[in-house]
């Protein structure tokens, strides 16, 4: 039996074989499907048991209270959904160890003064309905709800669908002024995504800032054809056009200091051995320290692109998916997580390029996040870690902050 499966992460071994993907390696947890529907139900019951009443909003978040819901309310948390082929910490971590930060303070016979929930986030990745953190743009109004609504997944369902299947009326979809009256914080401890951790040999740090970033789609549109009858000189071949516009992507990247762009993902249509495609979508994940200097980033590769597509006679589309400016963190709460981590010096403060529903949050209502080391310095990838006493320290220092809060 692993270690996970006793104490304080005995919540992350209870889910160990739940959404495992045996093609990718790793977890594929996607919202509402199969995976995702076992993880809201093991929540709900393990919730109820700390004696919480649990209630889904109506964006698909769920909530579980201590005490009446809202206002002012202390709410921290995180996601159980994952990327494609994820590890087992990302989101997971900060829900199970919300749970075992509530679980100490009821044992300890501490009588919160105001209420606290412990909030799960739908579609944090955006792995099924592509848009990261969808269900807290859904609760801020961070995105429009008549474009939510006709979002596609892979197999052409609409969320306005999978939420109506879900159990959701889909009308209801997008800004909950009510539930988001409720919040008077929030809090989100996290696996650390980098090495910030490793090079400074510290079990925690406090998070300062997230870097501005955002999804474009790329449509490379050529001449499908076939791959047998069409002599080399004859193509239009979208494929060839997307590759150089991959490479156009990480040379942009390149030039711009602090910059990272990815493209992770690509739809080949119509996708045969035997087959010229007609059309190519590359989704462009792009991140630079500033608002200013991410929307530069993408504008050269928007001029780049454009110019590598036509090589292979072929064009190039750039649609913006979803945007998320730079995030500085609630400075109040930043040095109260400072004070109660044994303050000063001892405790770092850390930037990181990877985003956040705390991030989405933190323009409504103040917000924080903690990060736990990640001795591989892997996420999105089945090596992501956490040691358990780094764990626990991360789950020491959410329930003494959680304390002085309540
Ligand atoms: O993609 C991200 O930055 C986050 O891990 N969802
Ligand atoms: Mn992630
Ligand atoms: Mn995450
Ligand atoms: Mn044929």
């Amino acid at each position: 039996m692993s270690e996970l499966a006793h104490g304080t992460l005995a919540g992350l071994a209870e889910i160990a074989d739940t959404g495992r993907d045996a093609r990718r390696g790793g977890y594929s947890r996607h919202l509402w499907q199969g995976p995702d529907l076992e993880l809201r139900a093991w929540f709900t019951e393990r919730a109820e048991r700390l004696g919480l009443g649990v209630e889904t909003d109506r964006n698909g978040n769920l909530w579980a209270w201590w005490g009446e819901p809202g206002p002012d309310a202390v709410v921290t948390g995180s996601h159980l959904d994952s990327v494609p082929g994820g590890g087992a910490y990302d989101g997971p971590l900060g829900v199970v160890s919300a749970l075992e930060a509530v679980a100490r303070l009821r044992a300890s016979g501490f009588t919160p003064s105001r209420p606290l929930a412990v909030l799960v986030f739908a579609e944090e990745e955006g792995s099924r309905f592509g848009i990261a953190c969808l269900g807290s743009r859904l609760l801020t109004g961070g995105i429009d709800a008549g474009r939510a609504r006709a979002l596609v997944d892979a197999d052409g369902v609409t969320l306005a669908e999978a939420a109506h299947r879900a159990g959701l009326d889909p009308a209801h979809l997008g800004v909950d002024r009510e539930a988001l009256a409720r919040i008077g914080l929030f809090i989100e401890l996290h696996v650390e995504q980098g090495r910030g951790l490793i090079d400074l040999g510290r079990p925690v740090a406090v998070a300062s800032s997230i870097l501005a970033h955002g999804r474009w789609r790329l449509t490379v549109t050529g001449q499908g054809n076939h791959a047998g009858a069409t002599l080399m000189g004859d193509r239009r071949d979208p494929l060839l056009a997307a590759a150089r516009a991959v490479v156009a992507v990480q040379d942009e990247a390149l030039n711009h200091p602090g910059a990272r762009a990815t493209v992770g993902r690509l739809e080949v249509v119509p996708g045969g051995t035997n087959v010229i495609a007609s059309s190519v979508h590359a989704w462009l994940d792009a991140r630079a320290p500033t608002d200013a200097a991410t929307r530069d980033l993408v504008t050269a590769i928007e001029a780049a692109v454009g110019e590598a597509v036509t090589v292979n006679g072929c064009s190039v589309a750039v649609t913006e998916e979803s945007w998320t400016g730079t995030v500085t963190f609630d400075a109040v709460l930043v040095g109260r997580f400072r004070a109660v981590l044994g303050g000063g010096a001892l405790v770092p403060a850390l930037p990181t390029g990877a985003g956040h529903d705390a991030g989405v949050l933190a323009a409504s209502v103040p917000s924080a996040m903690l990060f736990v080391r990640n001795p591989t310095g892997v996420s999105h990838s089945p090596e992501e870690f956490a040691e358990v006493d780094d764990c626990v320290a991360g789950i020491d220092a959410l329930a003494s902050l959680l304390r002085s809060l309540l």
